[in-house]
């Protein structure tokens, strides 16, 4: 840097950019997506779809079981890493389990939640050691919210558990199995999940629009303006009727193409997240989520003192009651068998007394009996 600053007028601040670009670049980044929404609405398809169109082809992808379309149980957590012109992204892909299925769902998102703090809790803990190198990130820089495409509109269900996520993470909402609703049908149902999202006052994110290149921001405009996106997830190789062969799903009337802008957003989305906004994701994660995190941890707890765990679930509570009430129970039930045991034992002893105090009154008499004989006898032997 030094020989460009003194052979160029000015300070240099125009190279910062430059700079910043070269550090981020020699570096590399860690990007880290989440899915989450409702079962069955095809979050793991959607991964599976993204490492099949656009991410095979860099090197050291690892690759996922193509079959797994079964019900996800666990946060599963899959790593790839891309290279585009010299920079390299550590990608990692979180899905979670698919909540909404239980009879009683209240608060079954807890997990998910819990999981985006602890990696801002986890990372808090690294900054504050004394040695800082080498830290593990897995705060999540974008959660992709999956609604079900009912043409009506967001359930109480999605406002409760997009408003949580909206606080904590760049929450991108996403209409699922946009093939299931006519063109007509998607652009009203959009229209009301924005309208829901801007009542409930659900923070969603938003890229910055403006550019200083107009081309950048007609794209920032497009790709904002198609939010929720709607995505078909698939990783099906299919021919179209007009002889292309394309990923998508395939009808009796059609095939529903993945990365065709007239069909749906993927495209966009896919746009957003690993080329055009994921140093913005990356930066509003740490400036905004991450900060807001550790300003709430520290005004509510003394540096080093561990988090502490909100399990406010009524479930856990109800058992924990069943819990305390046997243990009181089982406790009373011994007591009482103890004092049955400890009377009986008293009984025992004072019998066993009152058996010795005779016995000792028997031998007392049977000694001066034996005292009377002995002077009889003396009194005899004198005599004579
Ligand atoms: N029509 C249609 N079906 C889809 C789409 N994406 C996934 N599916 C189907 O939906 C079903 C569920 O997909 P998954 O990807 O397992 O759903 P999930 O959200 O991961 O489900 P959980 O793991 O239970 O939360 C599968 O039969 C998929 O083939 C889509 O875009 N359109
Ligand atoms: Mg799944």
């Amino acid at each position: 840097m030094a020989p460009s600053a003194t052979s160029s007028p000015g300070i240099g601040i125009a190279n910062l950019p430059n700079q910043r670009h070269k550090i981020v670049t020699q570096r590399g980044a860690n990007f880290t997506l989440m899915v989450c929404g409702e079962s069955g609405l095809g979050k793991t398809t959607f991964v599976n779809t993204l490492f099949t169109t656009g991410i095979k082809e860099h090197k050291n992808h690892v690759k996922r079981h193509s079959e797994q379309l079964d019900k996800t149980v666990k946060i599963e957590i899959t790593k790839a890493e891309l290279e585009e012109k010299l920079f390299k992204v550590q990608l990692t892909v979180i899905d979670t389990p698919g909540f909404g299925d239980y009879v009683n769902n209240r608060n079954n998102w807890d997990p998910i939640i819990e999981f985006l703090d602890d990696q801002h809790e986890s990372f808090m803990r690294q900054e504050q050691q004394p040695t800082r190198e080498g830290k593990i990130d897995m705060r999540v820089h974008a959660c992709l919210y999956f609604i079900r495409p009912t043409g009506h509109t967001l359930s109480a269900l999605d406002v409760e558990v997009m408003k949580r996520l909206g606080s904590r993470v760049n929450l991108i909402p996403v209409i699922a199995k946009a093939d299931t609703l006519t063109p007509k049908d998607l652009a009203e149902f959009k229209q009301k999940v924005r309208d829901v999202i801007v009542a409930q006052n659900i923070h969603i994110y938003s890229c910055p629009i403006e550019s200083e290149e107009e081309s950048t921001t007609a794209r920032n405009q497009d790709i904002m303006s198609a939010m929720p996106f709607a995505v078909i997830g698939s990783i099906d190789t299919v021919n179209t009727t007009d002889g292309r062969t394309v990923i998508g799903r395939e009808y009796s009337w059609g095939v529903a193409e993945v990365e065709n802008d007239e069909h749906c957003d993927f495209k966009k989305l896919r746009s957003l997240l690993i080329r055009t906004h994921m140093l913005d994701l990356i930066s509003t994660t740490e400036e905004t989520h991450y900060e807001t995190y550790r300003q709430g941890q520290m005004e509510t707890r003394k540096f080093g003192d561990p988090k502490v765990k909100n399990y406010d679930n009524p479930k856990f509570r109800e058992e924990e009651d069943m819990l305390r009430k046997r243990f009181t129970d089982q406790v009373k039930s011994e007591e009482n068998r103890f004092r049955q045991w400890e009377q009986q034992l008293i009984a025992e002893r004072d019998r066993l007394n009152k058996d010795l105090e005779t016995q000792h009154a028997q031998i007392k008499s049977l000694e001066s009996d034996l005292e009377s004989l002995y002077q009889q006898q003396n009194r005899g032997t004198i005599r004579r």
